[in-house]
């Protein structure tokens, strides 16, 4: 067994036997009393949706957290991305990012839009300018990058492509709440910003999504959106029903002071992957992108074929034998879901060899406050044994 030391020295207790399953995307749990205090509020109220105080003391705190003139809380970050796209009239193509979870590209094709994949750089694994500049056409309405992992890319350069070219970018952001770039969240830093309250990531709603943005019209829009169209009592626009209620607001509210101590330890369990892992050929932990403070909330792994002699697929299936549940996060590239693939020249026409490279080989481990130090000396003691065996003639 690999020692479990942990980077700041302390003793871990010994792992849980080999029956309790240690699971990727454990929801981060508040205090149960925190939570029940926020219902009994919601109960005295009597008051349980259509922007409620929870709601709005949450924007209320979200706003001052990022730094952004707006913040709009709504039901998933898919539906946020929907809002977004209809306030901003997009038409047309949108240039997306082939390597993301498909709530990016289905929430645009939901809606009528057509999604052009662009390839990421495999360093960041986020758009850049070089891959979206030759997607970029007169039917090209919008850019939406994404912030997979919580990385972020030559954001910069990204801002000026769509200036010049006329189209608003958007950032969905829905895994990196509590990521800071440049000492601001990368929601915030472009026309535009999708975040993702779901029950796997690292603030939870049990299902949420915000919708954040500096432009004061395109909020008002997209607040009138989520309520049916509705602005002070009257409907001014076709709007549909993607209102946040009170106990989701109350779950997310008991669950946001948590955040700090949530990333610290997320670090943490980082660090100890990668000393764990340090001495083992074929696999190794990437780091966040370069001037990025992740959230830590995903510890990517890559398997190199090549030098361990097991590939990240067996790997996966060994690990789920011996009761550890990881993810191919984001295998496969969206070009080759249905219905994209059915139609390469329409929605990758360009080739994708950075998406390609990324999806044959990441894997993403458990780690966040559902899983022990000793659970990550399981996992680690699981992969050595499995690359091991793997290189046996
Ligand atoms: N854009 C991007 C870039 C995204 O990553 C996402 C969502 C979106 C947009 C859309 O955001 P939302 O509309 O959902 O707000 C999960 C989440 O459902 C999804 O929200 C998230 N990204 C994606 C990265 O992860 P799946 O299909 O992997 O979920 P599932 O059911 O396989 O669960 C993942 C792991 O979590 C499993 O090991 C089980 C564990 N789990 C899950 C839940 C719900 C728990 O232990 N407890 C739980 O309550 O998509």
């Amino acid at each position: 067994m690999l020692a479990i030391s942990t980077p700041s020295g302390t003793q871990t207790a010994p792992p849980g036997p080999a029956s309790t399953p240690v699971v990727l995307g454990r929801p981060n749990l508040p205090r149960v009393n925190d939570f029940t205090e926020l219902i009994r509020e919601a109960f005295s109220n009597q008051w349980l949706s259509n922007c409620g105080p929870l709601v709005r003391r949450l924007e209320d705190q979200l706003r001052e957290l990022l730094e952004v003139r707006n913040v709009i809380a709504v039901v998933n970050a898919t539906t946020a991305i929907q809002l977004l796209a209809k306030a901003c009239r997009l038409g047309g193509e949108v240039v997306v990012p082939a390597f993301t979870f498909p709530a990016t590209a289905q929430a645009l094709t939901w809606i009528g839009l057509t999604p052009v994949f662009a390839d990421v750089d495999p360093a960041t694994a986020t758009l850049t300018a070089a891959t979206v500049e030759p997607l970029l056409n007169d039917r090209t309405s919008a850019i939406v990058a994404v912030n997979l992992w919580g990385n972020v890319g030559p954001i910069e350069e990204l801002k000026q492509l769509a200036r010049s070219a006329g189209v608003p970018l958007i950032l969905d952001a829905a895994q990196a709440l509590g990521v800071q770039y440049q000492g601001r969240c990368p929601a915030v830093l472009a026309d535009a910003g999708v975040l993702s309250l779901h029950a796997t990531k690292i603030v939870s709603a049990c299902e949420g999504g915000l919708v954040v943005t500096d432009d004061d019209e395109l909020a008002a829009q997209v607040r009138a959106m989520h309520n049916f169209g509705t602005t002070h009592g009257r409907v001014v626009s076709i709007g549909t029903n993607a209102k946040m209620h009170e106990v989701s607001a109350a779950m997310a509210l008991s669950v946001l002071p948590t955040l700090p101590q949530v990333i610290a330890d997320n670090r943490r369990k980082h660090l100890l992957y990668r000393e764990l892992l340090a001495e083992l050929a074929g696999i190794s932990i990437r780091e966040p992108s370069a001037g990025t403070h992740s959230n830590y909330h995903y510890v990517v792994a890559e398997v190199e074929v090549g030098q361990g002699g097991v590939s990240r697929d067996r790997l996966q299936k060994r690990l789920q034998k011996n009761n550890i549940h990881t993810k191919a996060y984001f295998a496969p590239g969206c070009h080759v879901l249905p219905p994209y693939c059915e139609r390469p020249r329409v929605h990758s026409p360009q080739p994708l060899p950075g998406t390609e490279a990324l999806a044959a080989r990441v894997l993403c481990l458990p780690t966040g406050p559902g899983v022990s130090d000793a659970d990550i000396g399981r996992v680690c003691d699981a992969i050595s044994e499995i690359m091991r065996q793997g290189r046996l003639p």
